[in-house]
């Protein structure tokens, strides 16, 4: 962090630290206040029963792909065993992944969704 000496010419310093020799006040620059949140990961996990369709169709409603993309996604979890769908901050990421899993409870499908931090 810089530092830099304010000079008003009237006193010393004495023992201040935050003056100099010369009696010039310290100022410091400020660290900026926004940081980039931690971001956390999406995935889905395939498994044996759930209909490709529906899977598709998970992606589509809440993860804004279109068929072709949310195709290419499922069959990806479908042959590698899971995939990330998207990476966002923590409370979305906790919030669409239990979309996912209410919902294919709802539908009496086993799909699973988790999340992930991020490295
Ligand atoms: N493996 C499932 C099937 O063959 C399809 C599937 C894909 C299921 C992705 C879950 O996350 C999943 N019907």
């Amino acid at each position: 962090m810089d530092r830099w000496f304010i000079r008003s010419g009237a006193d010393e310093g004495g023992s201040d630290p935050d003056r100099d020799q010369e009696g010039g006040l310290a100022v410091q620059t400020a660290k900026p206040k926004l940081k980039r949140p931690p971001m956390f990961k999406v995935l889905l996990v395939n498994d044996d029963y759930t209909p490709m369709e529906f899977v598709v169709h998970i992606l589509e409603r809440f993860f804004g792909m279109n068929r072709e993309k949310a195709t290419q996604i499922m069959l990806t979890v479908h042959t590698a065993g899971s995939a990330v769908v998207g990476i966002f901050p923590r409370d979305i990421a906790e919030t669409k992944s239990e979309q996912v899993n209410q919902y294919s409870q709802e539908n009496q499908h086993p799909l699973v969704s988790t999340v992930e931090m991020t490295d």
